[in-house]
């Protein structure tokens, strides 16, 4: 008797176990073999790091099960960096480590940490992406249909020329510089008397070569990991005048694809891929001696730190263009960004 109730209670279990199979397999097949991750820069940048440690990540603790490629250049919008979002939203990408300046044409809120002369410091970036104002650019992208997991950094934008050293706007008069993204970096650098002209990071490299344009805006360690000193950019001014941190996004329904199980894999390793990213972002910059820029005055190139008062000429000039872009951004989104700011902990 005993071994009859055994065999039945064995044979429910199989029935059980059978009935789960199927669907555990059906979620396995909605599973691509692989899984497109756009950046803009490659492995040899910071970004590009941030987004192979993340692949890399995801690989180990889902034993393989999810898979991710990674398409550096923007390649899968043909350098076209501001049509990333876009192509996320469509499913053109499944996933991305970009940044808020490339996807601006598409969400205004993104804006935000392009407003001249917003963050003073490391410390006000991270106030911004780990206090409310944060909060408030997530619900954004996800209510434009792609699924944001985690912050990274590509750095502050300093500016380098061919021509002379910058200290005031006076010295940017005229300056053809490129800039990429919405038409608030347009209107930044009209305002400081610069001839601004907009240009994907993939057209800009060879026009500085060739001295089409004169200038650039993007991090130092862009700067240095690109050797942009090798094509005349020997004048560089740090003013920090805009933070560009990074965001870990996964487009809806590749998302929805996935168990909860893996769906949490996903975004812890994001998470933790960021913290990494802004960490190799960072360096060179935050000790004490900032060897950065020692190793850049070593490739011969001019490094001009601003005193307060001449930083603050820069402030004076972009106003306007602060004040005119607060109600795109969205005048709620600025006054939280300048109220964290305010509080944060130095
Ligand atoms: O194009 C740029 O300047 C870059 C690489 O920094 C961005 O994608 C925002």
């Amino acid at each position: 008797m005993n071994f009859r109730r055994s065999l039945l209670a064995l044979a429910a279990a199989a029935t059980t176990l059978a009935a789960l199979a199927p669907a555990a397999q059906a979620q396995q097949q909605h599973y691509k073999a692989e899984y497109k991750l756009s950046l803009v820069l490659g492995t040899a940048f910071p970004w590009g790091k941030g987004g192979e440690i993340w692949a890399n990540l995801v690989r180990e603790r889902t034993q393989g099960r999810i898979n991710i490629k990674l398409y550096p250049g923007t390649s899968l919008v043909q350098g076209d960096q501001t049509r990333e979002f876009t192509a996320l939203r469509q499913g053109v990408i499944d996933l991305a480590v970009g940044s808020t300046i490339n996807w601006s044409p598409q969400i205004k809120q993104l804006n935000l940490f392009s407003l001249p002369f917003l963050t003073p410091d490391f410390a006000a970036i991270d106030a911004l992406t780990q206090g409310e104002p944060g909060r408030i650019i997530f619900q954004a992208i996800d209510r434009a249909g792609v699924v944001p997991l985690a912050w990274g950094e590509n750095g502050y934008r300093e500016i380098s020329n061919s021509k002379h050293a910058i200290k005031s706007p006076a010295d940017l008069k005229g300056l053809k510089i490129c800039v990429v993204g919405s038409p608030l970096f347009l209107e930044t650098f009209t305002a400081l008397g610069a001839n601004p002209t907009q240009m994907s990071w993939a057209d800009a490299q060879p026009a500085l070569a060739s001295g089409a344009v004169d200038g650039q805006e993007n991090p130092l360690a862009v700067y240095q990991a690109a050797r942009l000193h090798t094509v005349g950019q020997k004048h560089l001014t740090l003013w920090g005048y805009v933070a560009d941190p990074l965001i870990f996004v996964v487009n809806k329904d590749v998302w929805n694809s996935w168990t909860p199980a893996d769906r949490e894999i996903v975004r812890q390793a994001a998470i933790d891929a960021g913290k990494e990213e802004i960490g190799i972002a960072r360096k060179g910059l935050v000790e004490a001696d900032k060897p950065l820029l020692k190793e850049l005055a070593g490739n011969g190139v001019t490094v001009t730190e601003l005193s307060p008062a001449e930083r603050e000429a820069f402030v004076k000039a972009t106003r306007p263009v602060y004040d005119k872009w607060k109600s795109t951004v969205g005048s709620d989104l600025v006054n939280a960004a300048e109220k964290a700011i305010a509080g944060r902990a130095k």
